[in-house]
């Protein structure tokens, strides 16, 4: 199955690898790296020569904690390196936003998908969406980044997640988006205990049963270090590990800051299971 996103397409007949670029002061794990369009459209490239099929492109961090930007600012760290990477990349490109302003000019730049962590909450993405026809990555969040991990709670989350997921396909579907244009995320980390993180990841066949693409965003999240100590600079393998689980339970894209590494784990895992030896 390939999935047209602008110009370009992605190929979700094997597993999607998308290389994360954070262009922004303060994400958790690669804030502040890539200062500018020269710097990002390089790591960007060395992500696709690693194997990435896709660049998920971001101006704003949602960590825990992370304050809100402003709308000019975001489009001023994000479009001219979408800018940039569109004019040379072999591959789609996708903005990581909420703001329906920033998703215009990120398409208008040639971002090819939009992937958005409010899952088309806030007023007039869903309708700026539906008016760009490109695809969606739709994410659960359980509030705001500024307090999600304040006493998360949920009486079954892999249920409610699935429920919330299936509102905001409903919802999306019904602004006049193609159903065949969604993708699914539970949104790991994102008001969510160690405990919801592995509830999800156990459970994560009930949302893959909804039958649409599921992304996972494990990469050096904060629930490797609490359940191995691991600082952030030092979770690539645990990210491995836990991306490969998920892929065994359904997910169809990996969202990961370390590409290589990646792409050898998930290959691997099809090429084994191909000889019918892998669970
Ligand atoms: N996680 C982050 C950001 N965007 N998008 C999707 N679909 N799924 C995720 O799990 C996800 C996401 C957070 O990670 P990162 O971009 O590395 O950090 P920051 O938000 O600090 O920029």
């Amino acid at each position: 199955m390939r999935l047209a996103c602008g110009a370009k397409a992605l190929d979700l007949s094997r597993v999607a690898i998308m290389g994360i670029l954070n262009v922004t002061p303060d994400s958790f794990s690669d804030g502040g790296s890539w200062r500018d369009s020269e710097q990002a459209l390089a790591r960007a490239r060395q992500m696709v020569e690693e194997g990435a099929d896709i660049i998920d492109i971001g101006g704003e961090s949602t960590r825990p904690g992370a304050s809100p930007v402003p709308v000019e600012e975001e489009l001023r760290r994000v479009v001219p390196v979408i800018e940039a990477c569109a004019r040379v990349l072999p591959v789609p490109l996708s903005v990581d936003t909420s703001k329906p302003e920033v998703m215009r000019a990120a398409v208008e730049a040639g971002a090819g998908l939009i992937n958005d962590v409010r899952a088309l909450r806030v007023p007039g993405a869903l309708e700026t969406a539906a008016e760009l026809r490109v695809p969606l990555c739709l994410m659960h969040m359980l509030g705001e980044p500024q307090t999600m991990q304040r006493d998360p709670r949920y009486a079954d989350v892999v249920s409610e997640v699935r429920e919330f997921l299936q509102q905001r396909v409903d919802a999306a579907v019904a602004a006049g988006i193609s159903a065949a244009q969604l993708i699914v995320d539970p949104g790991f980390g994102f008001g969510k205990t160690v405990e919801h993180n592995l509830a999800l990841l156990r459970g994560l066949r009930a949302i893959s049963d909804m039958r649409y693409p599921v992304l996972v965003g494990l990469s050096r999240k904060s629930l490797i270090g609490q359940l191995r100590g691991l600082p952030v600079e030092r979770r690539a393998h645990a990210s491995i590990a836990l991306a490969l689980l998920a892929v065994v339970n359904g997910a169809r894209l990996v969202r990961t800051h370390d590409v290589a590494p990646t792409v050898d784990a998930l290959r691997t895992y099809e090429a084994v299971r191909l000889h019918n030896c892998a669970v």
